[in-house]
C-alpha cells in the first residue's frame, strides 16, 4: 500500500489507491478464497457492487485509503453507512431506505447544468465519472445529532463549474433531485414541495471541499446513499448534501431548499454545523457517532474551520444560520 499523509483532508488522487488497484486487491482477495474472474472483469467494467451470491455474506466495502479521518475518528464501517440512511423520496424510516431504493433505476443518467452559464452541458453519468475521481475521508453530520465518516469517490464541484463557465450575474448554485413519483414513492406525500432542492453560495460551490460524489467506500454509490451522483458539503448539516442530482444551474437569487420551504424557522440556507446555534427544537452541541456509545462534542463547521471560516467573515452566523 501507498504511505499516507494524516494532515490532509483532501488526500490528493496521486495518494490514493486508484480504483483499478483497489479492484485488482479485490480480485486478488475473491481469487484467493476461490472467488472470480468474472467478479474483477465485471467490477472493471464499472459494475456497482460485485456480489457474487455464496462468496459473500456482507456486502464488502471497506476500499478505503485509511482507517481514520484526519482527526483520528475511525471511519463508520461500510454496512452502517449503507444501511442507515435520510432519503426522504424512498421513506421516513433510516432502516428501510435500502431495501425500498433497492431497485432504484440510475441508468442511463443525465445532469444537466445550465442557468447563468456560458457553456451549458448535459453531462451523462459517465461524462461525471470521467473527472479525475478521488477519494475523501469526510464527516458527516446530520441535522438530527448524529454523525458518520464515510470515504467519499467524487471530484471538486469546481472542476465542473469550470467546465460550464458560470457568467458575471452567478451568485447561487441551485441544484435539484429526480422527480420520479412512480420509482419515488415518498414523492406522492403532499407534506413537501418535491422535488428536493439544494442551494450554495457560488464561494461555497468553489470550494475545494466541496465534491460531487459518485461511491463510497472504492465502489459506485448505492442507490441508497444518492446513486448515481449527489453533493457532499462536509461543513454541513448532512441535508445539504442532495442527492441523485439531475440539474444544476447557476442561479442569480438565493435557492429556496426543500427544508427551508417546509420550515424556514429550523432550516436555514447555510445550515453551517455550529454547536453554538440550537435547533429550535434541540441542542447541536453534541452528537452520536453511528457505532459509538457516548455522544460526542459538535465542533464548529464540523471540524473544517480552518479551511472554510473566511467564507463567512463578517457574517452573524446566529441570523445566517
Ligand atoms: N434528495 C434527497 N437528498 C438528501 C436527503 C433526502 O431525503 N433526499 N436527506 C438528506 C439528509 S437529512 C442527510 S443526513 C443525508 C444522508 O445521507 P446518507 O443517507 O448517504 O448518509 O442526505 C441528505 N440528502
Ligand atoms: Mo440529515
Amino acid at each position: 500500500m501507498l504511505a499516507k499523509k494524516r494532515t490532509a483532508i483532501a488526500i490528493p488522487s496521486s495518494e490514493i489507491t486508484p480504483k483499478h488497484l483497489y479492484l485488482s486487491r479485490r480480485q486478488f482477495i475473491k481469487g484467493a478464497t476461490g472467488g472470480a474472474a468474472f467478479l474483477a472483469a465485471s467490477a472493471l467494467l464499472g459494475s456497482c457492487r460485485p456480489a457474487e451470491p455464496g462468496t459473500e455474506a456482507e456486502p464488502e466495502g471497506g476500499q478505503a485509503s485509511a482507517t481514520v479521518d484526519e482527526l483520528g475518528d475511525p471511519l463508520t464501517p461500510y454496512r452502517n453507512v449503507i444501511s442507515y440512511n435520510n432519503y426522504y423520496e424512498f421513506t421516513t424510516d433510516k432502516e428501510s431506505v435500502a431495501a425500498r431504493a433497492a431497485n432504484f433505476s440510475t441508468s442511463p443518467w443525465q445532469v444537466e447544468v445550465g442557468g447563468l452559464v456560458n457553456n451549458p452541458r448535459v453531462y451523462d453519468i459517465d461524462d461525471l465519472r470521467r473527472f479525475d475521481q478521488e477519494e475523501r475521508i469526510y464527516r458527516m453530520r446530520c441535522v438530527e445529532g448524529w454523525s458518520m465518516v464515510i470515504p467519499w469517490i467524487g471530484f471538486p464541484l469546481s472542476r465542473l463549474l469550470a467546465e460550464v463557465q458560470p457568467d458575471s450575474r452567478a451568485r447561487y448554485v441551485r441544484f435539484e433531485t429526480l422527480h420520479d413519483p412512480d420509482q419515488m414513492p415518498g414523492q406522492m406525500s403532499r407534506g413537501y414541495p418535491w422535488p428536493y432542492v439544494e442551494g450554495l453560495r457560488l464561494g461555497e460551490a468553489m470550494h475545494d471541499l466541496t465534491i460531487l460524489a459518485t461511491g463510497l467506500y472504492g465502489d459506485n454509490l448505492p442507490p441508497q446513499n444518492g446513486a448515481p451522483v449527489r453533493l457532499v458539503v462536509p461543513w454541513k448539516y448532512g441535508f445539504k448534501n442532495i442527492k441523485s442530482i439531475v440539474r444544476i444551474d447557476l442561479v442569480e437569487e438565493m435557492p429556496i431548499s426543500l427544508w427551508m420551504a417546509v420550515n424556514p424557522r429550523e432550516y436555514g440556507f447555510y445550515a453551517n454545523v455550529n454547536p453554538e446555534v440550537r435547533h429550535p427544537r434541540w441542542s447541536q452541541s453534541t452528537e452520536r457517532r453511528i457505532g459509538e456509545v457516548q455522544r460526542r462534542a459538535t465542533l464548529m463547521f464540523n471540524g473544517y474551520a480552518e479551511q472554510v471560516a473566511g467564507l463567512y467573515e463578517g457574517m452573524d452566523l446566529r441570523l445566517n444560520f
